[in-house]
C-alpha cells in the first residue's frame, strides 16, 4: 500500500531537522536544539520508520548504528595510496626538508605553507558516491586498509550525505578519527571499574575502537573526525587548487575541519605556529602531537609527488613526548578487585609531565615478554592522558650484568592460589573469590561514592576487616557490630558507631547503585542504570537470556554475556540472597534515585553549574566545556536560578540578558582560565 504523502513529508521534515541539529551540535559545536527535543523528534522518526521500513534511506539520522556485529573486516585497496607523513623533530630538520623540496623544483617563485595541527588519531579514507557516504577504510599499510564502514557511520561529525547541490559522482575525503581526551578518560574509568585493561593513550583507544566488530560498542565511544584532504578523481576541476581552499570546501560540504589552521608565508612563520601551539595545545579537547606543514599549491604538490613512503610536499613537526628515563628497582604484581593481575615496575622516582612517579604499569604477561624487562634495567617511561605511566621501552645497552628475565608468579601473591590465564586473553587472573585482594577491592568498590557511598569505609579500614576475616564478602558488612569495629586501629567508640550507621544507611540506596556495586564485569554506572531501567527486580534480571539483555538499548553482546554469566554462578546468586536478607534494595522503586552526574569533588568549579554563551576568543565550545569539567564543574545549555556562572563570549544573546536579570556572576574566557589555573 502506498504511504500517504503526508507521512512521507513528515519523515523528510524530521530527517532534515535532526540532520541540521546534529550538524550544529557535532560539527559546528554550537547547539541549536535542546537534547530533549532532539530525542523526541528522533523517536518519532524511529517510530515512523519502523512502521514504514520501505521508507528508510541509508542517510537517515537513525541509520548511524548498525545492529549486526561484523565477523571480520575485509581488506580493500586504496584508490590513491594513503601515505603517512615524514617527521621532523626540530627546526633544523624542517629547514632541511624545505631545502630538499626546493632543490627539486626548477624555479621556486612564490609559495605558502598551510599549517595544521597534527591530530593524534587514526587516518581514515571516506568515499562518497553521488554525495552519499558508502565506504570508510583505515590507513592499514597505506596500500590496503580495512573496510570499517559500519563503525565510521557512528561518528556523528561525519556527514552521511555531502552538503552539495550537485555532488560529483566520486569524492574521497581523508582525515583523522580521534577520541576527545574527556571521552578517553571516561572510557578508561569505566574499564578500570569493570576490571578491563586500560588503553595506553587516546590514539590506541581510537584505533582499538575503530577495529571493534560490534558497531554498538563503537557508538558508545564517541569518536570524532577532522577532515584534511579532498580528492575528486573524475572531476578534478571541481576541487580548489589550494590546500587552504580545500579545507574551506570540506567545511562547506559538512565536515568538521580543525579551526586552528594558519596560512604561513615562510618557514619562520611555520616555526612560530609550532611554538605558539606547544603551549596552547594543552587546553585542547583532543591530543595533538605536532604541527603539519603542507605546501598550499596543489599543482606544486603534484609536481613534487611522493617518495616510497611520504609526500614530499608535507611534513610533520613533532613535539617531544612526555617521556623520561629511570631505573627499575623491583617488579611486583597488583591484584585488582576483579582478580586481574597487573605487573608493575617500581622505579627510582622521576619527574614526568609535572609529577613525580615511581610506579609504572607493565600491563600484562605478553607486554613483559615483549619488553624483556628486568630488575636493574634502565627504561623509558611515558605518561599518556590521565592514567598511570607505562614502560615504553627498555634500553638494553644500559643493562647491568647478571640480570635475569622476569617471570610472572604462578601463584597469587595474596592468597597463594594458582593463577589462570584464559585462552585468548592477555590478562592473568586470580580466580579465588575469597582472595583477600579481591575481597578488599570489591568492598572498596561497594563502598565507593558512585556505588553504595558508605562514608568512613576507606581502604585502611577495609584492609583490617578483611585481614581479620570479619568480612569475606560485601554481605558481611551488614553484620558488623560496633564492638567489632571498635577493636580496629584508628577506630574509636564514636567512629565505629558512625560507621555502623553509615553501613545501615546504605540499605536505602537505589537498585542501580547496588547493581553497580556488585562489580559485574562491564557493568559500569551507565550500564547499571540501563539494566535497572529494564528490570523491576534483580530476580527478573537474573532470568533474562543473553538475547533479552542484548535487547536493552545500549547493551551490546559482550556486556549481555558478562551479565548472564555472572548470574549463572551459584555463589553470586547466594551473595544476592544474603544481601537481600540484609535489607538491600534490589527493586526499582518508581522514584528510584538517579546516579549523580559527572560532578567531581575536586577543582574550583566542584559542584558548580556553568553556562557558556557567545563565541569565546580562543576556546571552542567543547574545549571550554572540557576545561570546566576538568575543574569539577558542569555545563548546561540554559540559564536558570541554579546557574552559578555565565561564561560570556562575543555576540552573547538572550542568555546574557537572563543571567543579568537573575544576577548571575559572569566570566570572560580569561577569567575562566585564571580561576582554573589558580584553583589547581
Ligand atoms: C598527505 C597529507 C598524509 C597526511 C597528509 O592531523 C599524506 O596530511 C597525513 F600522505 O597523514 N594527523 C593532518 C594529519 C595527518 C596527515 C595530514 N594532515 N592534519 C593529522
Amino acid at each position: 500500500m502506498a504511504v500517504s504523502t503526508e507521512i512521507q513529508q513528515r519523515i523528510e521534515q524530521l530527517r532534515q531537522q535532526l540532520q541540521k541539529a546534529g550538524y550544529a551540535y557535532y560539527v559546528l559545536d554550537d547547539p541549536i536544539m535542546e537534547d530533549a527535543v532532539y530525542d523526541r523528534l528522533y523517536r518519532e522518526l524511529q517510530d515512523l520508520e519502523s512502521q514504514y521500513p520501505e521508507l528508510i534511506v541509508p542517510d537517515s539520522p537513525t541509520q548511524r548504528v548498525g545492529d549486526r556485529p561484523a565477523t571480520q573486516f575485509t581488506s580493500v585497496r586504496h584508490n590513491i595510496p594513503l601515505y603517512s607523513l615524514e617527521n621532523a623533530f626540530n627546526l633544523e630538520e624542517l629547514k632541511k626538508w624545505q631545502d630538499r623540496w626546493q632543490r627539486q623544483i626548477l624555479e621556486v617563485t612564490g609559495f605558502e605553507y598551510v599549517c595544521e595541527l597534527k591530530i593524534d588519531g587514526s587516518a581514515l579514507a571516506l568515499t562518497y558516491e553521488n554525495g552519499l557516504f558508502v565506504k570508510g577504510v583505515t590507513r592499514g599499510d597505506g596500500i590496503s586498509g580495512e573496510d570499517i564502514t559500519q563503525n565510521v557511520r557512528t561518528i556523528r561529525s561525519i556527514p552521511l550525505r555531502l552538503n552539495l547541490e550537485k555532488p560529483p559522482e566520486l569524492v574521497e575525503v581523508r582525515g583523522e578519527a580521534f577520541l576527545p581526551i574527556d571521552e578517553f578518560d571516561r572510557i578508561n574509568r569505566e574499564r578500570e571499574r569493570s576490571g578491563e585493561s586500560l588503553f595506553a593513550n587516546p590514539r590506541n583507544a581510537a584505533a582499538g575502537t575503530l577495529r571493534q566488530l560490534d558497531p554498538q560498542v563503537v557508538d558508545r565511544r564517541r569518536l570524532d573526525f577532522f577532515a584534511y584532504t579532498l580528492h575528486i578523481p573524475n572531476n578534478p576541476e571541481v576541487r580548489p587548487d589550494m590546500q587552504w581552499e580545500s579545507l574551506e570546501f570540506l567545511q562547506k560540504m559538512g565536515f568538521r575541519v580543525n579551526p586552528n589552521r594558519k596560512l604561513c608565508a615562510s618557514l619562520e612563520a611555520v616555526a612560530d605556529y609550532f611554538q605558539e601551539w606547544d603551549e596552547k595545545r594543552k587546553i585542547l579537547a583532543y591530543m595533538t602531537d605536532g604541527a603539519v606543514a603542507k605546501i598550499n599549491s596543489i599543482p606544486l604538490q603534484r609536481e613534487l609527488g611522493f617518495t616510497q613512503k611520504f609526500p614530499r610536499w608535507a611534513i610533520a613537526l613533532k613535539y617531544p613526548a612526555e617521556e623520561a628515563p629511570t631505573k627499575v628497582k623491583a617488579i611486583t604484581v597488583n591484584v585488582g578487585r576483579t582478580g586481574a593481575v597487573t605487573p608493575m615496575a617500581i622505579m627510582e622516582p622521576v619527574q614526568l609531565a609535572g609529577t613525580t612517579v615511581q610506579r609504572a604499569t607493565l600491563h600484562n604477561r605478553d607486554r613483559i615478554a615483549e619488553l624483556d624487562i628486568r630488575v636493574g634495567d634502565t627504561v623509558i617511561i611515558r605518561k599518556a592522558g590521565e592514567i598511570i605511566p607505562e614502560v615504553l621501552r627498555v634500553l638494553p645497552e644500559l643493562r647491568p650484568e647478571g640480570t635475569i628475565p622476569y617471570e610472572m608468579p604462578e601463584n597469587c601473591p595474596e592468597c597463594g592460589s594458582q593463577l589462570v590465564r584464559p585462552e585468548g586473553e592477555a590478562v592473568t587472573r586470580c580466580v579465588n573469590r575469597f582472595c583477600p585482594a579481591i575481597v578488599r577491592g570489591s568492598v572498596v568498590h561497594w563502598a565507593s561514592r558512585d556505588a553504595l557511598d558508605i562514608n568512613g569505609l576507606g581502604e585502611k579500614i577495609v584492609e583490617q576487616i578483611v585481614d581479620r576475616a570479619l568480612v569475606k564478602s560485601v554481605a558481611d558488612l551488614y553484620a558488623l557490630t560496633r564492638e567489632q569495629l571498635a577493636t580496629l586501629e584508628r577506630m574509636g567508640q564514636k567512629s565505629s558507631e558512625k560507621l555502623v550507621a553509615a553501613i545501615a544507611e546504605s540499605k536505602k540506596q537505589s537498585y542501580a547503585r547496588v547493581l553497580y556495586g556488585l562489580g559485574i564485569r562491564y557493568v559500569g554506572k551507565v550500564n547499571a542504570e540501563l539494566l535497572t531501567e529494564n528490570s523491576t527486580t534483580i530476580e527478573q534480571l537474573a532470568k533474562m537470556s543473553v538475547g533479552d539483555l542484548e535487547n536493552v538499548h545500549g547493551i551490546g553482546l559482550e556486556i549481555a554475556r558478562s551479565v548472564w554469566e555472572w548470574f549463572q554462578n551459584p555463589e553470586n546468586i547466594s551473595l544476592v540472597e544474603n544481601l537481600r536478607s540484609a535489607g538491600l534494595n534490589f527493586e526499582r522503586g518508581e522514584d528510584s534515585l538517579s546516579l549523580p552526574s559527572d560532578f567531581t569533588t575536586k577543582g574550583v568549579f566542584a559542584g558548580k553549574i556553568l553556562v557558556i554563551t557567545g563565541t569565546l576568543p580562543t576556546l571552542g565550545r567543547k574545549e571550554a566545556e572540557a576545561l570546566i569539567k576538568q575543574a569539577g564543574g558542569k555545563t548546561t545549555s540554559s540559564v536558570s536560578k541554579k546557574t552559578d556562572y555565565l561564561v560570556v563570549g562575543e555576540n552573547a544573546g538572550s542568555k546574557l540578558e537572563k543571567a543579568e536579570k537573575l544576577g548571575i556572576s559572569q566570566l570572560s574566557e580569561d577569567q575562566l582560565r585564571e580561576m582554573i589555573a589558580g584553583g589547581k
